[in-house]
């Protein structure tokens, strides 16, 4: 038997938590799921609803996508995710946990404003560029987030930071973070990146999902 992971191909936390399973090697099944018509399995299991839900063997169940990174990365982490020659664990807790309360709410609002009563997407793109601004002054020293190597900041808040890119690709072309914009290219353009956003068919209950991480060589 092997964990099971529900995911959603798009969603920037299910994103974070295949990043980083397909960093350690972990083995899990994936079950792809509809956000609209999500599988009774994945909420009898986790009634909070949200993907990502990684279920162990023992039948722990971890649903907060951050804990799905840590959870493979103390497994396996032959990278050193959560071992950067710059910073401490606890400071890219502190950097992500920015990205989540703040700057995911400013993402949420510069995107949909539609959904949130009085939001201003100009004004919420301008609240963003914040976290973006420090993100950027952190690469124009290092390579990475947390240093020379790839970390958990950077699998963490990338998917993140593509998103807010992708509302208006042009608008953030022409922004002057330099650093930043190489980061995220070289992030998305990587293999792991290409691979972790393989697409997948919904998973029909009853049948197997796919086996996870994806096989270099399928692609
Ligand atoms: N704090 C959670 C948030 C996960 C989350 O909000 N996922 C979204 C998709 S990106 C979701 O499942 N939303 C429920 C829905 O759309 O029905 C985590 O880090 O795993």
């Amino acid at each position: 038997m092997i964990p099971v992971l529900y995911s959603f191909r798009r969603c920037p936390y299910a994103m974070r938590a295949r990043l980083a399973l397909d960093a350690s090697g972990q083995r899990c099944e994936l079950r792809e799921v509809v956000l609209k018509n999500k599988p009774t399995e994945m909420l009898a299991v986790s009634p909070k609803a949200t993907v990502p839900v990684l279920v162990d063997t023992d039948g722990t169940v971890i649903d907060e996508s951050l804990d799905i990174m840590l959870w493979s990365l103390r497994r396996n982490d032959p990278e050193g995710w959560l071992t950067p020659d710059v910073e401490s664990l606890n400071a890219m807790l502190e950097l992500i946990r920015r990205c989540d309360r703040e700057f995911k709410s400013h993402l949420d609002r510069y995107k949909y404003p539609q959904r949130f009563a009085g939001a201003d997407a100009l004004q919420s793109r301008e609240e963003g560029e914040t976290f973006l601004r420090l993100l950027d002054e952190r690469i124009a020293t290092q390579r990475y987030l947390s240093g020379s190597r790839f970390a958990l900041t950077d699998g963490a808040i990338a998917p993140f930071v593509r998103q807010f890119a992708n509302v208006d690709l042009d608008w953030f072309a022409t922004q002057p973070w330099r650093g930043l914009h190489e980061w995220l290219q070289a992030i998305v353009n990587s293999e792991r990146f290409q691979r972790i956003m393989r697409p997948v068919q919904p998973w029909v209950v009853g049948s197997p999902g796919v086996l996870y991480p994806f096989d270099p060589a399928s692609l």
